[in-house]
């Protein structure tokens, strides 16, 4: 049916004025909430206001999809098991730069726009930095005006949300949809069935030839529900497709019919469990059947959709990686390089050969972390019981790859041992990550560093094997969520001297470096940054009823809570400063407020008792009179993307302090940079180039290198030798050790102390006192404020390199290679009726 959309541009669902969007709020209230002013809750308000700003996408969203439709343009798939979107309202109305105009109709309405943001339950469908990074990459991928969708799982419930009880973490679900969700639409003609568990059959097809089939033990349906992304500024609106599981009514009606109604009503719940919950594992893999089931269920609805597409365009089969570049986002969807040739091979008949060139053509894999204990592995009878055609695909993969690898070298057993997908060391295993690196034709680490080190630890026979597969990709952030929507006021401090154009082209951030030398620029800076703690300082009064002094250096350190991010180091600091101060209260120092923030997996223990840690020093130090606030220590509870907006604009100092050669890259220590932030950090993941960027004049080192903790380990490491030796680690050591900061209580940070002063894996004795070193360089320079706004603003201009717009760009050109299509919106030509 053709159809004439220009009346869609004056409407009140469409329009941009401001009478339009209050007649169309006002009839969202009325007609989607049922409800007028007098009986609407603030939920009501912000549905119905979500709503006004959603109408207004949708013309985007469908002259997007239009426009892709008939330029069958290449199209960027990213597959991720996680994307820690944040709230969509606020990113929305930056995007659309309406920000101000709605701010405006809401307040001339009488009500609080600030309130109305903050109702917003954020979609929390990520662990961190992995999650994160998807999101800051489909905000660029619209902004580049890159045809490219979002696939991952709709999680019912994301990341738990974090209370501190007496000083411990305690979890709660999140509930996120218990409100409605303004911003997905739910696209059930398109659902997918997902097969699992059973056995497979041969058989002789017509012509003669062997084939398998598949039998599954139960089929599972897989819903998209499509969230619209919109670039900032430009007219395209991309696609987030989560996956939702369900179960198929027609397998319910077989087992109800069988008269066995409690069976069809497991099924349903089997069924709805699979997108039910996150994991909330960071770098820890987890080896339940329920995440394999979860990692096959997203990738196969996935790929099936993309065959879906390929027919409706008329694209011939074997142009699937034409159309299509599928990027695997860790190897949480790396199961996607058997599922795609499973598809070829017993779905479309397609032959082995060609198969797999599809297959390696389509397919790149980042790999995010060095950590041992995150390569996924599964165990061979788990994964056989879950996936088991896809098991005989992997052992016939793993055949053909290992002859390759015997002739390139030949008589080398250990080797092809290493590199074979099976890991056979005792209890044997799939291992993901060389099924990701087999079916991929290019590989990334997340920043230089980390990309080095793949090559020379991780995946060094894969580099060995296939040196032009390799790549560096650095990450970025977005600066439209981190800079414009949680900082609004450095970003119009900067586009008053310099426009906006900084937005999209980060780099142009470097104009203002001659202002770091000028004074009044310096004061507004300040002036800016101290705003933004006073705000900040309210927050914490609200939620923690700690009295911080905004007056004192704001010293974060947020991210998850891990052994090898050192929060623990950073106390032990806190500490030996504690015990300085108390000793000589004419120590000259300046006042600092140490916060933390981040969460802890609920089965990790000894990060649960990190927290604890913090909070107990905290409590001691806190009410100390002989401190007089001239130290505080304060755990920020439930750090996520909502309080980060408030935490980055907020801060000093950013606190990196990773063992090197641990950290993949980072992105916070990013969002922290652009913010104005100084970094104390060792030479570990991003920490280099931000490093190289803003100049090591306006960096704080500290630290081994890589190369040095490599050196060290291998010379043999005797973390009790520091301790006899260095007086102030003894004395911080002895006095969590004696109760000090447990109430008397030796046994409570036992466990941490011992495993400190005998294995400390982390190194944390060896970098004490290099650290210990550079915090009080950190100390003397805040005291020079003219001098560390000046550092502040060379931090924040020369941050451009750490915009997701330069990643997704080197993605484009150098892995993807995809092109913009710049978007017409449908009926701009026709004229209004
Ligand atoms: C991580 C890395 O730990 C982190 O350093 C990196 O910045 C992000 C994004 O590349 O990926 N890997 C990982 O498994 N998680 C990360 O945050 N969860």
């Amino acid at each position: 049916m053709e159809q004439n959309t220009a009346p869609y541009r004056e409407h009140n669902r469409t329009s941009l004025t401001k009478e339009k969007l209050k007649q169309g709020f006002l009839d969202n209230l009325y007609f989607i909430q049922g409800k007028f002013p007098t009986l609407a809750s603030r939920n009501d308000y912000y549905l119905a206001l979500a709503y006004t700003i959603r109408d207004r996408m949708l013309h985007r969203w469908i002259s997007t999809a239009t426009n892709y439709y008939e330029s069958g343009a290449r199209t960027v798939c990213y597959l991720s098991a996680e994307f820690l979107m944040g709230p969509h309202l606020g990113n929305n109305l930056v995007n659309m730069g309406i920000f101000g105009m709605v701010k405006e109709v809401v307040e001339e309405l009488g009500l609080n726009f600030e309130e109305l943001l903050a109702q917003e339950e954020e979609p929390g469908l990520g662990n961190g930095g992995l999650g994160r990074l998807a999101a800051c990459f489909i905000d660029s991928l619209a902004t580049l005006e890159i045809p490219a969708l979002g696939y991952g799982i709709r999680y019912e419930f994301g990341i738990f949300e974090q209370t501190i009880v007496d000083g411990w973490q305690m979890e709660k679900t999140d509930k996120w949809l218990r409100n409605g969700n303004p911003w997905e639409v739910p696209r059930p003609e398109w659902a997918q069935e997902v097969r699992l568990g059973g056995h497979t059959e041969q058989y002789t097809d017509e012509n003669g030839r062997l084939r398998v089939r598949w039998v599954p033990a139960k089929i599972v349906l897989g819903i998209p529900y499509d969230t619209p992304i919109l670039g900032y500024r430009t007219n395209t609106a991309n696609t987030l497709r989560l996956w939702k599981s369900e179960a198929p009514e027609s397998f319910d009606f077989e087992v109800f019919n069988r008269g066995d109604y409690y069976g069809a009503v497991d099924q349903k719940v089997t069924s709805e469990n699979i997108s039910k919950v996150l994991y909330p594992n960071d770098e820890q893999l987890s080896g339940k059947q329920l995440r394999l089931e979860q990692q096959y269920f997203f990738v196969s609805c996935s790929l099936r959709d993309m065959l879906r597409v390929l027919a409706i365009q008329n694209i011939p089969l074997s142009r699937f990686h034409e159309k299509f570049a599928v990027q695997l986002n860790d190897t949480h969807p790396a199961i996607a390089v058997a599922e795609l040739m499973r598809l070829l091979l017993d779905e479309y008949l397609v032959d082995w050969d060609d198969a797999w060139e599809i297959t390696q053509r389509t397919f790149a894999y980042t790999n995010h972390t060095l950590l041992p204990e995150a390569l996924e592995q599964w165990p061979l009878p788990l994964f056989a019981s879950v996936l088991p055609r896809h098991l005989e695909i992997i052992f016939e993969i793993n055949s053909r790859f290992l002859d390759e690898v015997r002739i390139k070298f030949l008589g080398d057993e250990a080797r092809l041992a290493r590199l074979s997908l099976i890991n056979e060391g005792g209890e044997r295993y799939v291992r993901m990550a060389h099924l990701a690196c087999v079916g991929s034709h290019a590989i990334n680490g997340v920043a230089e560093l980390h990309s080095e080190l793949l090559k020379q630890d991780v995946l060094k026979d894969f580099y060995e094997l296939w040196p032009e597969k390799f790549r560096n990709k650095t990450n970025g952030v977005t600066p439209r969520r981190w800079m414009i929507l949680s900082n609004p006021s450095l970003a119009s401090l900067v586009s008053d001297r310099i426009g906006n154009g900084w937005v999209r082209d980060l780099e142009q951030l470097r104009q203002l470096e001659p202002m770091a030398d000028d004074a009044d620029f310096r004061k507004e800076w300040w002036d800016v940054k101290r705003a933004n703690k006073v705000a900040f300082a309210q927050y914490i009064f609200k939620r923690t009823g700690i009295l911080v002094d905004p007056e004192s250096m704001f010293d974060f350190q947020v991210k998850r809570i891990h052994e090898y991010k050192r929060q623990h180091l950073n106390v032990l600091h806190i500490i030996s400063l504690y015990r300085r101060l108390k000793e000589n209260p004419n120590l000259e120092v300046p006042p600092r407020t140490f916060l933390f923030g981040g969460k802890a997996a609920p089965g990790y223990h000894t990060a649960k008792r990190m927290i604890k840690l913090i909070t107990s020093v905290g409590e001691v130090i806190n009410r100390d009179p002989d401190i007089r606030d001239r130290i505080k220590v304060v755990f920020v509870p439930n750090f996520n993307v909502t309080t980060g907006q408030k935490i980055y604009p907020a801060a000093d100092l950013s606190e990196q302090i990773s063992t090197a050669g641990k950290e993949a890259s980072g992105t916070g220590n990013m969002k922290f940079s652009m913010n104005g932030a100084l970094t104390i950090g060792t030479l570990d993941g991003a920490n280099v180039e931000i490093r190289e960027e803003v100049g090591a004049e306006n960096f704080f080192l500290f630290g081994l290198t890589a190369d040095e903790v490599y050196a060290l380990r291998a010379s043999g490491y005797h973390p009790y030798d520091y301790y006899n030796t260095n007086p102030h680690l003894k004395d911080v050591i002895d006095l969590l050790r004696g109760g000090s900061f447990s109430r008397g209580d030796a046994d409570l940070f036992r466990g941490l102390t011992d495993g400190l002063l005998h294995h400390d894996p982390y190194l944390l004795f060896a970098d004490f006192q290099s650290y210990v070193d550079c915090q009080e360089e950190v100390s003397r320079a805040y005291l020079d404020r003219d001098h560390w706004t000046r550092m502040s603003i060379l931090n924040a201009v020369r941050s451009g390199k750490f915009s997701s717009d330069r990643s997704i760009r080197q993605y484009c050109e150098d892995i993807w290679k995809a092109e913009p299509v710049p978007i017409t919106l449908l009926g701009q030509n026709e004229e209004p009726t």
